[in-house]
């Protein structure tokens, strides 16, 4: 018999109707009103996201894409070919609003409550056309905050369309050869012509969606003697002329990447590219962050979607797949590894959501400047947080499988190779622990920041279930404080080399307020056992980095 035995693979359910948090998310954030609107296409959508749009991402990754550089007669053309699955995937996006509802705004300040459900439905089912769709939110962005009426007349209408005929998505042009990171050495440089025009001149090395309609990029504008970020400025453009055409660019490849493997992404030279100047001259990576802060959003919500994602693969496997006599799931150990996994990704969860609540706020004038500030702060977190996460349960879910995760054909090694560029793309773990940095010195962000905590569990204390919890939060809260007394009179290293665990820190508080503030509303078992579970894993991670730590941690490199 034993001979006989194949493994039932896992299987996608509608993946609204299944997704108890989202529907409770969604119900806890939205008026009864609007949930009960918006209810009925978000059950429709999940439909759609566990069948025919599925079908298109699968068929997407199955064809990559080709850059062909000749036509047959030795004509250079530069051609991305995608799947036509590939390009399904954008209609889809356009008809289903994926962009439009953040900007028609017809759910006010829960648009983007709204919007970014779907994209949550979407991701995981979308061979990562949410790229492309995170790069278009964020150049419409730009547009309404810095565009002049033109940009507003023609790109902005085209970005936020629902006609697929006229949709246009938008890449996001900021990485050159000298790095990802540190953009003030962009070495692209914009000529200005007599008719006030500017044509840009040189590489852009890594630039994602390389078939969208235009981009936003960032160039020097020759001449201009400001040094370092200070002397980039921010430029649109367009990609191709009315016949189709490359406008002075040149696809000199497309990269080989570890996954998005149906994402183009693409090494170019601008070669007198005609482009326009976006809110005046310099300040370019200030407009620019109107863009990437979205982008940022998009990566939060996307590494939860992945991490839903492969964690109901894994629970579902786990209910079918047998050893030592009994399904995996009935084992105590294998129960542990995925409570630990969801714990994380429920917390992870809940924070996102709240700064997508802060988000749709802000966008309707009705956030407070302490809102504002909270805004700005929790989106590095959120960011850094939830793309670890990502990778972190996907390479266990990946074990969960045993071999068969191992291998492609099952489609789960594909998560986690997918997950990797989570914590790499838009600002690396380490960069966004800086800007969480930035916000707070540049903004002020984190007085409001510690008073929010404290007003979430104000009073929570009287019940009963949450004693312990809101102790612990209690307590690390007052070692947060006593770590910030400390930073001021130590030197600037330390508060640079303390800025990832603080980052993780802060992550793990206010994530910890959010699941109490939940769980005293919704008194559910479940709810205090999550924020117990999230509480006893530890909440603040800080630990002394002082002068002769760093240099302890110096010589131990340096020995190696
Ligand atoms: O493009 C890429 C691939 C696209 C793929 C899109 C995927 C979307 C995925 C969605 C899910 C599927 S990857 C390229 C990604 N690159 C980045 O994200 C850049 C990472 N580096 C940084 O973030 C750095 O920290 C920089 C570039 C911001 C550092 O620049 P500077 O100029 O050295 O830093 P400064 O001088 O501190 O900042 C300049 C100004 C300041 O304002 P002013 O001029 O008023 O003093 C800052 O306060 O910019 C302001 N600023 C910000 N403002 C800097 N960052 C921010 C921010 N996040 N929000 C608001």
């Amino acid at each position: 018999m034993i001979q006989d035995f194949y493994q039932i693979g896992p299987e996608l359910k509608n993946q609204f109707s299944s997704d108890s948090l989202l529907q409770d998310t969604m119900a806890r954030l939205l008026p009864p009103d609007l949930v009960q609107e918006i209810a009925l296409d978000l059950a429709r959508f999940g439909e759609r996201a566990a069948t025919d749009i599925y079908q298109h991402s699968l068929e997407a990754e199955r064809q990559e894409p080709e850059l062909v550089s000749y036509d047959p007669w030795g004509r250079r053309i530069d051609q991305i070919k995608v799947s036509p699955s590939w390009d399904k995937l954008k209609d889809i996006s356009a008809e289903e609003g994926l962009i439009a509802i953040g900007y028609e705004r017809k759910q006010k300040e829960f648009s983007r409550l709204y919007q970014f459900a779907k994209l949550y439905l979407f991701h995981s089912s979308s061979a990562f056309f949410s790229c492309p769709l995170a790069m278009t939110d964020g150049a419409a962005r730009a547009i309404e905050l810095y565009g002049d009426k033109n940009l507003k007349e023609r790109a902005f209408k085209n970005l936020t369309s629902r006609d697929p005929r006229k949709f246009w998505t938008s890449g996001q042009w900021m990485t050159e050869r000298t790095g990802g990171s540190d953009v003030s050495e962009s070495a692209t440089i914009a000529k200005k012509t007599a008719s006030d025009k500017y044509h840009l001149f040189g590489t852009k090395s890594f630039t994602s969606a390389t078939t969208s309609e235009m981009a936003m990029t960032l160039a020097r504008i020759e001449g201009d003697q400001n040094p370092g970020s200070r002397g980039l400025s921010l430029f649109y453009l367009e990609l191709r002329d009315q016949k189709a055409n490359l406008q002075n660019i040149k696809v000199n490849r497309l990269k080989d990447k570890l996954g998005t493997r149906a994402l183009p992404t693409a090494e170019l030279d601008l070669v007198g590219t005609p482009a326009v100047l976006v809110g005046g001259e310099g300040g370019g990576v200030k407009k620019i962050s109107s863009l990437f802060n979205i982008t940022r959003m998009y990566n939060a919500i996307c590494s939860l979607s992945a991490t839903r994602r492969a964690l109901v693969l894994a629970l579902d496997y786990a209910k079918k797949r047998k050893a030592f006599s009994a399904s995996i799931i009935e084992h105590a150990l294998h129960r542990e590894t995925l409570a630990e996994c969801i714990t994380e990704f429920e917390g992870s969860f809940v924070l996102t959501f709240e700064l997508i609540r802060l988000l749709g706020r802000e966008e309707c004038g009705l956030a407070t400047e302490e809102d504002k500030a909270i805004l700005r702060l929790l989106t590095p977190i959120a960011k850094l947080y939830t793309a670890k996460v990502a990778v972190a349960v996907t390479s266990e879910v990946v074990e969960c499988f045993g071999g068969a995760g191992y291998i492609e054909d099952v489609g789960i090694a594909k998560y986690l190779r997918d997950a990797q560029v989570f914590s790499i793309w838009e600002g690396t773990t380490n960069v966004l622990s800086l800007d969480v940095l930035r916000a707070i010195e540049k903004e002020n962000a984190l007085m409001p920041f510690m008073i929010d905590m404290k007003k979430r569990i104000a009073g929570l204390l009287s019940i009963s279930e949450l004693q312990k919890p809101i102790a612990s939060i209690q307590d690390s809260l007052s070692k947060l404080e006593a770590y910030l007394r400390t930073a001021m009179t130590q030197d600037r290293d330390y508060t640079l080399a303390s800025s990832r665990a603080f980052s993780y820190t802060l992550a793990r508080i206010y994530t910890a307020c959010l699941l109490a503030e939940k769980a005293a509303i919704e008194k559910k078992p479940r709810s205090f056992y999550l924020l117990n579970r999230w509480c006893e894993k530890g909440l603040f991670l800080l630990k002394s980095l002082e002068k002769a730590e760093r240099e302890l941690t110096k010589q131990f490199l340096d020995s190696f």
